[in-house]
């Protein structure tokens, strides 16, 4: 079984955000949006590396960040950190991806009881 890395963030209740965050790549879904940057940008391969987001159209009370590489079934060999660093705002430090190729980054939000999953696909090289 495949161990489980990603970074886990549980929220207390607080306000939602506004759509103003210009990060570039955007995710949307059953009303909510997430907007999400790499620093540096674009994803380095096989150095540490963040990622900054931005989800409005709700507040989220738990949030998971993941990074896998679908054509393979494998994630990343290390757990990232994760922070709420603003309302709405989050970051996610020490992501490695090892392998070059295609790589898919997955949020699972807790909406109110709800599971949504939001995925990014993006080229590693
Ligand atoms: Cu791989």
């Amino acid at each position: 079984m495949r161990r489980r890395l990603a970074a886990v963030l549980v929220l207390a209740t607080g306000p939602a955000l506004a759509c103003d965050a210009d990060f570039g790549r955007a995710i949307a879904a059953e009303g909510v949006t997430l907007a999400w940057r790499a620093r540096p940008e674009p994803p380095p391969l096989a150095e540490p590396f963040a990622i900054e987001f931005a989800i409005c159209g709700g507040r989220p009370d738990r949030i998971t960040v993941d990074a896998v590489m679908p054509a393979h079934n494998h994630g990343m060999n290390y757990a990232p950190r994760l922070q709420e660093t603003a309302a709405g705002r989050y970051r996610a430090e020490g992501l490695v991806l090892h392998m070059p190729g295609q790589w898919r980054m997955v949020f699972d939000l807790m909406l109110g009881g709800r599971a949504l999953r939001l995925s990014s696909d993006f080229e590693v090289e």
